[in-house]
């Protein structure tokens, strides 16, 4: 069984593409690590669905391990080890949803504190930054990491939290997760947390990088089937597990047993999956890049994104999310969506099917219309989430539906 923190995983090889070598051993610990089948009594290989909420004790207080519930629970058990070791990291916990895990990490903080936070962030994450944390007296700057003078230059007396997304929701610029880190760790009480829901752990490894939790919407590639809503935090401190623990209970903020069990079984086949997406992902982005009706394609695998040289240095390559501009507005897009016949006009991604959005009505929608200006959250910017069909179909869906434009 390979090491969750592997000696090999740190030496940061490169493949033929430029991107960072994939170390040997991922696909055998998310078939694995945590799934030993002597813990149960039947010797399952495929570990069962614990769906007790509470759990007999010999005498008062006195238990195998479970207790009730939400406290813990046998099958969420092996999805968190498994998480864990996927991020090279020694604790993993699972939470009802992305946000939800959001929320939990939030509470850490206190009223009065500050938080450094990216400005292109899931729509979701940016209301629950400006409309709960605010109203918790919880203070936020909303900063462009990829500009790491202004990363620094946010930092106050009060901050403890910097909060980035990379690649980001849903501009896909690529944030520098060592060099932020290294801003946010010459103040010993600032954590850095890195959502990783775009790449999945098979791409990106923040802790690697420095970061102190890395955090996942699992509803997306790390399922990856679209049938289940799931958020997880994986970390290797101590002290920031056994808060994080504390309240994944105190907020009851967790997911079923049922759930559990899909999100350990999508783990198994991660990496096939995700390898595939790369592939149809730049096929789709190649052809976009050529296409007349196109202005401007944000894929950081493409040689023409800004920070492609650094998604070289800190990824194993990108999934199937990108965005890109097409020419025209509100009219253009609507005509564009409503066209597709492969991709499903839904919110989302990372599943299996490949889907297409507006954000700036529909995942973004939340975000002030002047944060989304600034951005450039265009009427005329779609959002694709490349699944694993055939890239040909899906090209041609593609070029059907923009020679309807
Ligand atoms: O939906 P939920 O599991 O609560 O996850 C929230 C979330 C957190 N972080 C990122 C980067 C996300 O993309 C999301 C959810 N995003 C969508 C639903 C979407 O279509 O972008």
């Amino acid at each position: 069984m390979p090491n969750s923190k592997s000696v090999s995983d740190m030496k940061q090889l490169v493949a033929e593409d430029g991107f960072l070598a994939q170390p040997k051993g991922f696909a055998t610990k998310a078939i694995h690590v945590g799934q030993d089948s002597s813990q149960w009594k039947s010797n399952a290989v495929v570990p069962p669905i614990s769906m007790s909420t509470t759990f007999k004790q010999f005498a008062p207080a006195q238990h195998g391990g479970f207790e009730y519930g939400r406290s813990g629970n046998p099958t969420r058990n092996v999805l968190e080890q498994c998480l864990a070791a996927l991020d090279n990291g020694k604790y993993g916990l699972t939470f009802s949803s992305g946000l939800g895990t959001t929320t939990t990490i939030i509470t850490m903080l206190q009223a009065g504190d500050h938080i450094v936070a990216g400005d292109d962030l899931y729509g979701g994450t940016n209301r629950l930054l400006r409309k709960v944390a605010l109203k918790m007296n919880i203070s936020i700057d909303f900063v462009d990491c990829t500009n790491i003078a202004k990363v620094e230059a946010a930092v106050k007396p009060n901050t403890k939290l910097f909060w980035i997304e990379t690649p980001t929701n849903p501009l896909l610029k690529v944030i520098d997760i060592e060099a932020v880190c290294a801003v946010a760790h010459k103040f010993p009480e600032v954590i850095v947390v890195v959502d990783n829901t775009f790449l999945s752990s098979y791409f990106q490894r923040p802790l690697n990088f420095g970061a102190d939790i890395v955090m996942y919407s699992l509803t997306k590639y790390m399922n990856g089937h679209s049938d289940v809503i799931m958020g997880a935090a994986v970390m290797n401190d101590e002290a920031i597990y056994e808060k994080l623990k504390f309240l994944q209970n105190a907020t009851g903020i967790v997911p079923s047993p049922f759930d559990c069990y899909l999100v350990n079984r999508s783990l198994k086949t991660l990496s096939l999956r995700m390898e595939q997406h790369k592939i149809n992902s730049l096929a789709v982005a190649k052809f976009l890049e050529k296409h007349p009706k196109v202005e401007r394609v944000l894929h950081p695998g493409l040689p023409s994104h800004p920070q492609h040289e650094l998604a070289k240095r800190q990824t194993y390559g990108h999934s199937g999310i990108m965005s890109f501009y097409i020419k025209g507005g509100l009219e253009q897009s609507t005509i564009f969506l409503k066209s597709l016949e492969v991709f499903i006009l839904a919110e989302s991604l990372g599943g299996y099917e490949s889907l297409a959005e507006l954000p700036s009505v529909m995942t973004h929608a939340s975000v002030p219309e002047e944060q989304r200006v600034a951005l450039g959250i265009t009427d005329g910017l779609i959002r694709i989430s490349v699944g694993l069909e055939d890239s040909d179909d899906l090209i041609e869906d593609l070029k059907n539906a923009l020679s309807n434009i």
